[in-house]
């Protein structure tokens, strides 16, 4: 209670969702997003009974903007407890179809995104010995799917920065881990929510959830990464 979240693309989808969870645990709440959704979702998440939820509209790929972010929320509430590095992007093409600005595209958000939300929180962290970043990442970083080569070479190198992380800022008392999920239903590459081809996919509640489950996790364990994905979804793990 009265500890302060940094949530990521939180306009909509996952992170809208751990948002909401993150306030129910009496979290106070920064909620970053590229567009100006970002607002709007800020006055959902207040409308429903929680005051203090500070939205910023920044670019999660750029590095001033992701500065600026972590220092209003400093101005705001004075400490930052938990870092959830939800923002990304991706596209299902063959490799000869896809464009290099596509590529270039995935890699800035869903990797340099993730490498500039960390690296900001961090002075902080390091400095107070304490707090948790969590990075939502996706099942795929653990075995492969045809025409997802951009996206899917994103989350292996997410899970690698993690991973890596978490080694390095254990001295510090900062937990990092990863939540992997199989398909969701949100609006993630250009979709919708709610389609009825979706109705037996993971919901946004069920990522959030774990997201609760990470971050609460007693001072004395480590849970470096959770897996989970619908019940109908194959399993090529
Ligand atoms: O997607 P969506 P999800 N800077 O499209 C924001 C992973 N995942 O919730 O920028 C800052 O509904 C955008 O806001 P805005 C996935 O890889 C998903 O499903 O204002 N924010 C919106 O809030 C991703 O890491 C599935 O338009 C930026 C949010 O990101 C995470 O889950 C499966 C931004 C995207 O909302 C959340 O995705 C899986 C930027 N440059 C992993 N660009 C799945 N859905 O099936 C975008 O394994 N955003």
């Amino acid at each position: 209670k009265g500890q302060v979240a940094i949530v990521t693309g939180a306009s909509r989808g996952i992170g809208k969702e751990i948002a909401i969870k993150l306030a129910e645990q009496g979290m106070k709440l920064a909620v970053i997003g590229s567009s100006e959704d970002i607002h709007k979702s800020a006055v959902d998440i207040k409308g429903k009974g929680f005051a203090d939820v500070l939205p910023i509209q920044a670019d999660i790929s750029n590095e001033a903007q992701v500065k600026e972010a972590v220092e209003r929320t400093l101005q705001e509430y004075k400490q930052i407890d938990l870092l959830v590095n939800n923002a990304g992007v991706g596209f299902f093409k063959q490799v000869d179809k896809t464009t290099l600005e596509e590529w270039k595209k995935v890699f800035e958000v869903n990797v340099q995104g993730v490498f500039l939300g960390s690296k900001s929180v961090l002075p902080h962290m390091k400095e107070r010995k304490s707090g948790t970043i969590i990075t939502i990442s996706s099942d795929v970083a653990r075995y492969t799917i045809p025409n997802g080569s951009a996206y899917t070479a994103t989350k292996y190198a997410v899970q690698g920065f993690s991973g890596s992380l978490a080694q390095e800022v254990r001295e510090y008392g900062i937990r990092v881990g990863t939540i992997n999920p199989g398909m969701v239903d949100t609006y993630f590459a250009e979709s919708e929510q709610g389609l009825e081809e979706k109705k037996d996919w993971l919901k946004v509640e069920d990522i959030a959830n774990a997201v609760i489950y990470m971050a609460s996790a007693p001072k004395h364990m480590m849970i470096d990464e959770i897996v989970l994905h619908p019940f109908v979804q194959d399993y090529p793990i």
